[in-house]
């Protein structure tokens, strides 16, 4: 499937950020700005451990020869950094090719004027060309704000600069101190003020990566970050105790939180959370350890179901559990598949946490699903409603589908000390770091 899809990336889109399998042509998205070929550095780990050695020395040599960092263009801040230097240090430490880091590096010093606000919190849109912003029309997202810390901790291991440590390690004081409703963290704060914008509160989209970031760094600094420790276990006490639900049928769920009043609904981005809950209940304390392993069992088995109540077996992008709904998407314009991994990333987690076979099957029902309704002739691609029987597509073969989808697919069927889960750690675009032990000596120069 991986070669497939770099085959047909490099047939119709070589060197554009993504493909459009269905008009054969590339994707040019203004979310790296001026950057190019997000789907190389996204593929470079993922086809360097699959042992495609010809495809990884393409991308290698596409690196060398025509990564242009001396771009303009306003650039997401949270997208570049964990697709492209979360991609070029993986690449570094897996391979210890020097290409790689010389370009993270370079490119992470492109990513400081975002700082550049009255707060230090960063703004979500950054310049290449390195204009400093004047005005922030915009809030920064909770999860964009909060999704920097593993990059930028290897960045400064690698430079001998400590200003990329300073810059995150200052966002999180900044959080930490903030007062928070229910000690829950909404989505959204003001960059010039440093205040919450609103209240709304999801481990979905906007909130994510942000408590994902959090757990990993403490295990990333080899269990030392006792800082991120607290500000994790605290914050998921605070999502147990008021957004987790348990609905009519029996599914455990975690709701959204607007202002006091919880939305029944998933976003499928929120199933990480299964492997998020999982990878930290080894670490919270031995009293809380089985409940956490069975709330991330049991908000793995929901999104399992959203998959398995539609006639795809790939599921929506929003789920809900009121009006009668149990993990299914009544609304038309949320049933979309985007080639997402968060489900597949679950599987991986707790197959790798419990070695239970269900995760394995359930992976394999997704491999299958993918065949059967994603692969067209001329690559992947999302489909538009997983509950009809008339595939239409969406004519975008994701960059993350390389990245996360097909990578921890792989890694569910293969041995646990393939990128072991003691040893690395994955970025949020599943580009894994060597944690503390292993940091920033690269450790796995072969597979
Ligand atoms: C990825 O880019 C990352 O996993 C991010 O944290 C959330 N969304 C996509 C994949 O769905």
């Amino acid at each position: 499937m991986m070669k497939f899809a770099w085959d047909s990336y490099k047939r119709y889109a070589w060197g554009e950020n993504e493909l459009r399998p269905l008009s054969k042509n590339g994707n040019d998205d203004r979310t790296f700005g001026g950057l190019k070929g997000a789907s190389i550095i996204d593929s470079l780990d993922t086809l360097y451990i699959m042992g495609l050695d010809d495809e990884y020395q393409e991308a290698k040599e596409w690196v060398e020869n025509n990564l242009k960092l001396n771009v303009g263009g306003e650039a997401s801040l949270f997208e570049v950094n964990i697709r492209y230097v979360g991609g070029l240090l993986s690449a570094y430490y897996l391979t210890g090719e020097e290409v790689f880091k010389r370009k993270a590096v370079e490119l992470g010093r492109k990513l400081l004027p975002a700082f550049n606000t009255p707060t230090g919190i960063p703004h979500g849109v950054v310049n290449l060309a390195g204009e400093v912003r004047s005005s922030w029309p915009w809030s920064s997202v909770l999860a964009e704000v909060g999704t920097l810390h593993l990059e930028f901790v290897h960045l400064s291991e690698l430079t001998k600069d400590s200003i990329y440590i300073e810059k995150v390690m200052n966002i999180r004081k900044h959080l930490n101190q903030l007062d928070k409703p229910h000690g829950l963290y909404p989505n959204a704060l003001n960059p010039v003020s440093g205040n919450w914008e609103q209240h709304f509160v999801s481990i979905g989209a906007l909130g994510d990566s942000f408590y994902e970031y959090l757990i990993k760094s403490y295990l990333m600094s080899d269990r030392t970050d006792e800082e991120a420790k607290k500000m994790y276990y605290d914050a998921l006490e605070a999502i147990d105790k008021n957004l987790v639900q348990r609905s009519p049928g029996g599914l455990t769920y975690v709701a959204e939180w607007r202002g006091g009043v919880l939305d029944h609904r998933m976003d499928h981005l929120a199933c990480f959370s299964g492997g998020m809950i999982g990878i930290g209940a080894e670490h919270g304390g031995p009293g809380s350890r089985q409940h956490q392993l069975d709330l991330a069992a049991n908000i793995t088995h929901t999104c399992h179901e959203a998959y398995r109540r539609t006639p795809t077996m790939l599921g929506p992008e929003v789920f809900r559990f009121d009006d009668g709904a149990e993990a299914t998407a009544p609304r038309v314009n949320e049933r979309h598949y985007l080639l997402r991994p968060e489900v597949v990333e679950s599987y991986m987690y707790m197959w790798r946490l419990t070695h239970d076979p269900k995760y394995r099957d359930w992976g394999w029902e997704v491999l299958e699903a993918l065949e059967q309704h994603c692969r067209i002739a001329t690559g992947f691609s999302g489909v538009i409603d997983v509950y009809s029987h008339m595939i239409q597509h969406d004519n975008l073969q994701q960059s993350f589908f390389l990245a996360e989808t097909l990578k921890y697919l792989y890694l569910l069927f293969s041995e646990d000390d393939l990128l072991s889960l003691e040893d690395w750690v994955f970025n949020t675009e599943a580009h894994p770091l060597p944690n503390g032990r292993n940091c920033p000596n690269p450790s796995m120069r072969s597979r």
